[in-house]
């Protein structure tokens, strides 16, 4: 497609819907997003990073997108995320600025600093701005997504401009996304799904976007798109709202995402909406890697074949067909942001981006992702939420001397966050959850803990989780 990343943007407009791009029941036609975006690059031009405080709103759109036509690296920033996660995020990415909703945070005109040395600059629809300078090369970073690793406080993976735009082509040909579609769907605006594929993608397709503000079964049903995007816990809960999930019949495509739709969802949206879903694969370090097609099978428990210029292949020892999914190709992430280490470490010798995840590929190369390597990397409502991060959290409590977390299967979330704790007497589950809820964000807090006298360990005293017991 284009060289410039979001063309539908640069005009002219000719007939620009007034409700071109709607976020949380806030209409916006193309032209203002323009002017509202140019607005934000010509405050913020020459930053080396910005970070956006990333609620579901039409600011965060335009504030996104105002980093990419200044060339200055976005840092979406969850918008509940507590002082832990929220200063590491700021402090590792160098942001030097952070974008929110005027009136949000915004002490005074100019604002307080958020941060030693960070200015909080207000983002205002109602501001039009004219920005007409070249786009930076396609190598240079466009977005800082921090993710979480097994251990540590999340990493800032650096995505590529061109990264972002190869991979929107290939998800636009592999679902036949044209200018006629509307896409529908009501995920956070701070990962890949929500951000990249569900704002940019509409953006770069030039189709109409309706944002949902929350992914709620009636909102779907509500917002008359003919794509949907959904993580699976969202389609679980479309299909126990069979009202709901039969308003979505009229649709052209259901896609899924971010974690492994079940079979059952599957068969249940089919029955419910006529659509047999999209499901498709990706990574906050690969984008989307691997998709069904919208012409092609689609079946429960595969997640199809690469896009254009991704090979894959499976690493396994003896050739059982079943081992770690590698990849290589033009989506790939350019490096965690200061940690040399830890970027090579996800490569192989000869270059293969190690996924961690265990997959199998059948002759007619459709993809099957059956599970993860790594015990500690959880995967809840479609989050990904590194154990190691939340057993940190917990143990910065004063009452918790051990703990150990693990992913648990759960029905509507796929797998819930339960921590095993040895902790003083007195302090109660929902202080512990509370506590991890507020320093980190809402999504990362334990649903279940369990008490235990001692971790089970093995002779050199390490925590032995798969020794756990039952929850
Ligand atoms: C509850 N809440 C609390 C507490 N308990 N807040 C503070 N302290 C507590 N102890 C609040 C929450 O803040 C939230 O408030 C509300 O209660 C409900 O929270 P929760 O139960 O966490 O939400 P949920 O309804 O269970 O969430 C389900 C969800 C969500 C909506 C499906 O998990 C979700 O949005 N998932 C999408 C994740 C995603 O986009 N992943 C993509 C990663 P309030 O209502 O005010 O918010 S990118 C990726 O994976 C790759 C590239 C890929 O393949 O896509
Ligand atoms: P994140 O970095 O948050 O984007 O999470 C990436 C992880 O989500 C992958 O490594 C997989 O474990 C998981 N994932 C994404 N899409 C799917 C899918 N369709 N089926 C199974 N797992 C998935």
């Amino acid at each position: 497609m284009s060289d410039v990343l979001l063309p539908s943007l640069t005009g002219p407009y000719g007939d620009d819907r007034a409700d071109a791009i709607t976020v949380a029941g806030r209409p916006c036609s193309r032209e203002r997003l323009a002017g509202a975006a140019a607005a934000v690059a010509v405050r913020i031009a020459g930053a080396s990073a910005a970070a956006v405080r990333a609620e579901a709103s039409l600011e965060t759109v335009a504030a996104v997108v105002g980093g990419l036509l200044a060339g200055v690296p976005v840092v979406p920033l969850p918008p509940d995320s507590g002082p832990a996660e929220r200063d590491h995020i700021l402090r590792d990415s160098g942001a030097e600025l952070l974008l929110s909703a005027a009136g949000h945070g915004h002490a005074a005109e100019g604002s307080e600093p958020v941060a030693p040395g960070m200015e909080s600059v207000p983002v205002d629809l109602s501001e039009r701005g004219s920005w007409t300078k070249p786009e930076p090369g396609p190598d240079t970073t466009a977005l800082i997504l921090y993710t979480s690793g097994t251990t540590g406080a999340p990493k800032g993976a650096l995505i590529p401009r061109g990264a972002v735009a190869a991979d929107l082509d290939g998800l636009a040909a592999a679902w036949e996304w044209t200018p006629e579609d509307t896409l529908a769907h009501g995920l956070p605006l701070f990962h890949v799904h929500g951000l990249v594929l569900g704002v940019l993608g509409a953006l770069r397709v030039g189709s109409r976007l309706v944002h949902t503000g929350r992914p709620a079964p009636e909102a779907y049903a509500a917002a008359g798109g003919t794509l949907y995007f959904g993580v699976p816990t969202v389609w679980g809960r479309v299909v126990r709202d069979a009202t709901s999930a039969r308003a979505l019949a009229g649709a052209r495509l259901l896609v899924s995402g971010s974690a492994p739709l079940p079979a059952p969802v599957f068969r249940d949206l089919e029955a419910l909406t006529g659509h047999r879903p999209v499901e498709r694969y990706g990574m906050t370090e690969t984008l989307i890697t691997v998709s069904a097609r919208a012409g092609g099978e689609r079946r429960p428990g595969y997640v199809g074949t690469p896009l254009p210029g991704i090979s894959t292949r499976i690493a396994t020892e003896e050739d059982a067909g079943i081992g770690e999914l590698q990849l290589t190709g033009p989506t790939l992430f350019s490096g965690y942001l200061g940690r040399s280490e830890a970027t090579a470490a996800s490569f192989t010798e000869d270059g293969w981006f190690r996924t961690g995840d265990i997959a199998a590929i059948d002759p007619d190369g459709s993809h099957r992702i059956v599970g993860r390597a790594s015990i500690d990397l959880i995967k809840s409502g479609g989050y990904r939420i590194g154990a190691g991060e939340v057993e940190n959290a917990l143990l910065d409590h004063p009452a918790v001397h051990e703990a150990a977390v693990v992913g648990a299967p759960h029905d509507d979330l796929g797998q819930e966050i339960v921590a095993y704790v040895v902790a003083d007497e007195g302090v109660t589950e929902r202080q512990l959850t509370d506590f991890v809820a507020a320093h980190l964000s809402a999504h990362k807090r334990p649903r279940r803990v369990v008490f235990l006298s001692a971790l089970p360990r093995n002779a050199m005293g390490k925590p032995q989780k798969k020794l756990l017991p039952p929850a």
